[in-house]
């Protein structure tokens, strides 16, 4: 039977209706039934050996629109809506987004997944159920709030397996539940991500926002991602969310390779484990823990637990790379100590540096470190940041393991932030150069010939126009704000974190004031837009929040200013006000302190959609630097070498840089004037401030004079259509090296060695 049959009969068999008298709701859950459906009769994808994604988070974002693509029926079911005087975009709306990441690092997984079953390889995904997610946000007296975000209803895509595993903590023990969901390749079978959970956690014991007992491990064990771990029952909480992830995980793996009557001491052959970040580490001598219980010794138990398991790194900030004292192991998981005991006697007798140790003096234990010793390979996820790894934050590492060393640039999957967020611009690249591109992204190099089609350029600014009026609907209808379309969308969006330098795009807010207010109009008017959450304990980033959520207001309320220079902080970006917002990008803001991004991964979905990046060589914008020349991408400020050897000779100081430019110092000072006191929280205000002034530790002073120029020499390209729009094209043209299909074929090549 044919989809539209599929559907209209759902429609009638459960609500009795017609399609087009059924409501949105109603179509909705019809539709979600028969897709469930079509992903249940699709094929697992087989093979002889099979990669197992661990990672404490997924941020797979709705997931209709990408079903339906993959699945090869969008076209088809929007059809059918709209002869029925249903939209389906309005109809995707109804979901709820899955809340189960944070930031880059969890969509990055995502994008893989997509793209793993894309290429046909066996592989799955593990991790948690988490009820309410992160945290929603919501803007309150211009500040951060924090309340649950519960997800999961009668309509989720979860599906309820019967299978359960025990896992073993001091003083109790936990039976999981585990979650699948389908995931589907582009046009081809599926794969499963396995979200484990128990059936005691009780939503009804968080109050105040997103306060609960974080003691009482029964009830809170899965409610939220990242639980608040600035105090000890919240650090010890997040090692018991490991644990417990990585326990099920590796029982769910041992038990299928016996069923499949391979011998444990075989499991290598079969097996990769890939340990996204340091949060699945425990994997490792969980997985040796087991297997000695299936009766291997610890010697072989460890040379083939190395042998499975690889590590990605994702992050040079030291603050990130986790490490537990041993007390807590001690007294959460004492099954393990003897295990990172004998680890840190074997990485000893390798290297006796206690740079290198698992266990230091202090009996704290490296996660980072174990991974090393006892992974096969590691990887970091841009160049640059593989670079650094080698030649500075992990050398000691690269000396001992020169050859597990490897890059893989990340990327993002093209069927959700082109074909699914753009359908627009999709029509227009398959009209141009077929449709070649979507299994081969390298192809989108043919738009290269029309970089001098005036026809075409046209056309592909009236669609940045159009998804800019589309955004400024979305952005009036959530936020109350009514947006500009022929000002520049002037784009960052990505959690709140010092290194990723919003303060500094704050300073430029500034400067642009001031100029507005002392009569230079900018070039073209320009509206600043910011999504990000902040970690509920991170002070300072709540404070930058704070800042611009004034100056939103203060610029709103003087026209004067606001004819020339918006702001909006979009409440609670995520996954789906990103589909909307990148696409409507002009400039792609990516300006963290180079040398502290390890990649970053919307700068490459924003060049897909057209927009041209402002940015820092740092992380992947020195790739898509190299991609697209000098004059296609703004790059300003320090070199990651400048950068480093002023971390090593400790000689920056942001009083010094104030002290030479007396005109920043107005723009800094600006923090707490009397316009910004009077509307915002003097203590936020001067923290922020303090910490600008005399510490900034990332250095934002050091590259505003630089940035303020750059973009002002953006604003003033930007009027030029014509050369703007080749910046466009060119940059679409090279994306198609920033396709994740491409991170996991090289993630195949040399790391997996899947079929
Ligand atoms: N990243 Cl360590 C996160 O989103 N969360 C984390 O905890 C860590 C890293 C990001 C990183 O900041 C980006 O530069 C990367 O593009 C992204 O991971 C994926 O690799």
């Amino acid at each position: 039977m044919d989809v539209k049959t599929l559907i209209e009969e759902r429609v009638q068999t459960l609500f009795n209706l017609s399609l087009k008298d059924c409501s949105d709701e109603q179509a909705y859950v019809a539709l979600l039934s028969v897709v469930k459906e079509l992903l249940e009769d699709k094929k697992i994808i087989e093979g002889d050996r099979k990669v197992y994604y661990f990672s404490a988070e997924f941020l797979i974002g709705k997931l209709m629109s990408n079903n339906l693509i993959n699945l090869g029926i969008r076209k088809e079911v929007k059809d059918l809506f709209e002869a029925n005087g249903k939209s389906l975009a309005e109809i995707e709306e109804i979901e709820a987004e899955p809340s189960l990441g944070n930031g880059g690092l969890g969509r990055l997984a995502a994008c893989f997944l997509d793209s793993i079953a894309t290429l046909d390889l066996p592989g799955d995904g593990v991790g948690l159920n988490y009820h309410l997610g992160l945290f929603k946000q919501v803007f309150d007296h211009n500040k951060q709030c924090e309340t649950p975000n519960p997800w999961i209803d009668d309509h989720s895509w979860l599906i309820p397996t019967n299978k359960h595993y025990t896992v073993d903590f001091k003083d109790f023990s936990l039976k999981s539940e585990l979650y699948d969901l389908d995931v589907l390749g582009y046009k081809g079978n599926k794969n499963k991500l396995h979200l484990f959970d128990i059936a005691s956690v009780d939503e009804h014991i968080v109050h105040d926002g997103i306060q609960f007992d974080k003691s009482n491990i029964l009830k809170n064990l899965t409610l939220f991602l990242y639980p608040d771990d600035s105090d000890e029952d919240g650090r010890k909480l997040r090692i018991y969310q490991q644990y417990f992830m990585v326990s099920n995980g590796a029982q769910m793996i041992l038990e299928d390779i016996k069923k499949r009557g391979i011998s444990l001491t075989e499991l290598d052959k079969h097996v990769c484990i890939q340990i996204n970040d340091t949060h699945p580490s425990m994997v490792i001598p969980e997985l040796i823990r087991l297997l000695m219980q299936e009766g291997l010794t610890m010697k072989q138990a460890i040379e083939i637990t190395s042998k499975t398991c690889a590590y990605t790194n994702h992050t040079i900030l030291a603050e990130a790379l986790e490490k537990w004292p041993m007390y807590y192991l001690e007294e959460i998981v004492p099954q393990l100590v003897p295990i990172i005991e004998a680890l840190d006697a074997v990485a000893s007798e390798r290297c006796a540096d206690e740079k290198v140790a698992i266990i230091d003096s202090n009996k704290t234990v490296h996660m980072a470190h174990m991974d090393i010793h006892f992974g096969f390979s590691i990887n970091g996820v841009a160049a640059i940041h593989t670079d650094i790894l080698k030649d500075t934050e992990l050398h000691d590492f690269y000396k001992l393991y020169p050859t597990h060393f490897n890059n893989k640039t990340n990327g993002v999957t093209f069927r959700r932030w082109l074909l699914s967020c753009n359908e627009e611009l999709t029509a227009f690249i398959d009209k141009l150069i077929g449709e070649g591109y979507k299994e081969d992204a390298n192809k989108l190099e043919e738009l290269q010939k029309f970089v001098d089609d005036d026809a075409v350029l046209e056309e592909l600014l009236a669609i940045k126009q159009t998804k800019k009026e589309q955004l400024a609907h979305v952005i009036e209808a959530r936020e109350g704000v009514k947006l500009d379309p022929s000002s520049i969308f002037d784009v960052q969006v990505k959690r709140l974190h010092e290194y990723k330098r919003q303060q500094m795009n704050v300073l430029y807010i500034i400067y642009q004031y001031l100029q507005i207010k002392a009569g230079n109009k900018p070039a073209h008017p320009i509206t600043c837009i910011f999504g990000a959450k902040a970690a509920p304990a991170y002070i300072l980033a709540k404070d930058i929040i704070h800042t611009i959520l004034c100056l939103q207001q203060i610029i709103d309320n003087d026209p004067e200013v606001s004819p020339y220079l918006k702001v909006v902080m979009v409440e609670n970006y995520n996954v789906t006000y990103a589909e909307s917002i990148i696409p409507a990008a002009d400039f792609s803001e990516q300006i963290s302190l180079a040398s502290k991004e390890a990649s970053g991964t919307s700068n490459m979905k924003f060049m897909l959609n057209g927009a041209v990046t402002l940015g820092t060589d740092d992380g992947a914008n020195v790739e898509i630097h190299e991609f697209v020349g000098d004059d296609n991408i703004y790059i300003f400020g320090a070199k990651a070498d400048t950068v480093i050897a002023h971390y090593q000779n400790g000689d920056y100081h942001p009083q010094d840089v104030l002290a030479n430019d007396p005109e920043l110092r107005k723009l800094v000072d600006f923090i707490v004037s009397d316009e910004m006191k009077a509307i915002g929280d003097q203590e936020c205000l001067y923290r922020l401030y303090n910490d600008m002034t005399n510490k900034d530790w990332f250095m934002a002073l050091l590259d505003a004079r630089d940035y303020i120029q750059t973009k002002e020499q953006a604003i003033a390209d930007f009027n030029d259509r014509k050369e703007w729009a080749k910046k466009m094209l060119i940059n679409i043209s090279k994306a198609g090296f920033f396709s994740s299909d491409r991170t996991i074929a090289q993630y195949n090549e040399d790391i997996w060695k899947l079929k």
